[in-house]
């Protein structure tokens, strides 16, 4: 395959309620895709990293000029190129992860529509549906988030996630549970809030038979995390810390964490998801996908990866709607609790053009044509 044109497109969708977490409070979600033209088919890819460093230090602007200085060129002078072949071409730079998950995803994606295959398929799954979680953010008061929890399970989410943060976390957790009972299957995510000193408050949520506590503690404190799991009884999940396979191997091994949340746009793209669901598939970890607030396009990525067999708790693949009265792609919507896993070629969906230039807010092209001369 040779990519003939890359165009990088900024969007910005307003999401249907502010979401907050322990990192700040978004109101829209910025996001840069990716769309690789070759001479067969157009494959899409889309860039998770937000608006300011806060979650990884990856922005989206910052993502857009490392892909025009350093992460295009080398593709568009590559050929053939294959998806395999993106992350080798593209290793003399450093990091960078989510802007060549991006990349790759786009290139994936052209690649598979060109071979007339799904990208469930592409990377395994057998699954044709995945169970569906919802994110819920921290709110200004308990009985709100009581509502919010209520009216998203009356939705059919199998899975509530809440956020916390120090101040927002034993209160809202026991309200919670004592409103929808022992059935509910029930997380909390700290995005890194807390340190080790906080591990006696931390043990106070083993009262509610949490299915996991995430990422507590720094993304880099694999340590911290290890000693805190031998403190609580609830699970510790890995989030921001896990950025490879390598890095999972790394913190399974020193027991910093019992299950993973894999984003593949955290960890450099789909590929290099499915090799730390084998990781920790081989060690006996259970996985689930986590969500950045995708347009439809990632979503239908995450859906796919999500119906790999380690893929045993319910992910943060809600519908659309959870954030965006309109998608850039035909919505997902929820079936029963679940999202059907899409079967098209490639991702399945593509934008709505009419969709996508309303949202549009900037678009650079580059042709091999331009790049030769
Ligand atoms: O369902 O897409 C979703 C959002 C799930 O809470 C969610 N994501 O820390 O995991 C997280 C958080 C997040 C969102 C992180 C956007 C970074 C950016």
């Amino acid at each position: 395959m040779r990519i003939e044109r890359i165009t990088l497109r900024r969007i910005s969708l307003p999401l249907v309620t502010p979401f907050r977490t322990s990192l700040g409070t978004e109101h829209e979600r910025p996001a840069l895709l990716v769309q690789v033209t070759t001479a067969d088919a157009e494959g899409w890819g889309e860039c998770v990293a937000g608006a300011d460093a806060s979650y990884s230090s990856e922005y989206l602007e910052g993502a857009e000029d490392v892909m025009r200085r350093h992460l295009v060129p080398p593709l568009l002078a590559a050929d053939p190129v294959t998806a395999h072949a993106v992350a080798p071409l593209l290793a003399g730079v450093r990091g960078h992860r989510m802007a060549k998950a991006a990349l790759e995803m786009a290139v994936l994606d052209a690649e598979l529509r060109t071979r007339g295959t799904s990208f469930a398929a592409g990377l395994g799954a057998l699954a044709d549906r995945v169970p569906s979680g919802v994110s819920v953010g921290i709110m200004d008061s308990v009985p709100e988030l009581v509502d919010a929890v209520a009216d998203y399970l009356a939705q059919g989410y199998l899975r509530i996630k809440l956020k916390i943060e120090p101040g927002w976390d034993v209160e809202p957790v026991r309200a919670v549970r004592e409103r929808f009972g022992e059935e509910l299957l029930l997380q909390v995510d700290a995005n890194t809030a807390y340190t080790l000193a906080d591990a006696r408050r931390l043990a106070r949520l083993d009262a509610f038979d949490l299915l996991l506590l995430e990422q507590p503690l720094d993304e880099d404190d694999l340590r911290g995390h290890a000693a805190l799991a031998r403190r609580i009884r609830t699970p510790i999940c890995l989030d921001e810390s896990v950025v490879s396979a390598r890095s999972a191997a790394d913190a399974i091994a020193l027991g910093a964490c019992q299950i993973v949340n894999i984003k593949p746009g955290r960890v450099g793209g789909y590929l290099e998801a499915r090799r730390i669901h084998d990781v920790c598939a081989a060690s006996g970890i259970p996985v689930w996908c986590g969500g950045m607030l995708e347009t439809g396009l990632g979503r239908a990525g995450n859906v796919a990866l999500a119906a790999l067999p380690n893929f045993t708790l319910p992910g943060d693949v809600s519908a659309s709607d959870r954030f965006y009265a309109t998608d850039i792609t035909e919505p997902f919507v929820l079936q029963d609790g679940h999202l059907a896993v899409p079967t098209g070629p490639g991702l399945g969906v593509e934008p709505l053009p009419g969709v996508l230039a309303g949202v549009t807010t900037s678009v650079h092209e580059v042709s091999r044509r331009d790049h030769d001369a």
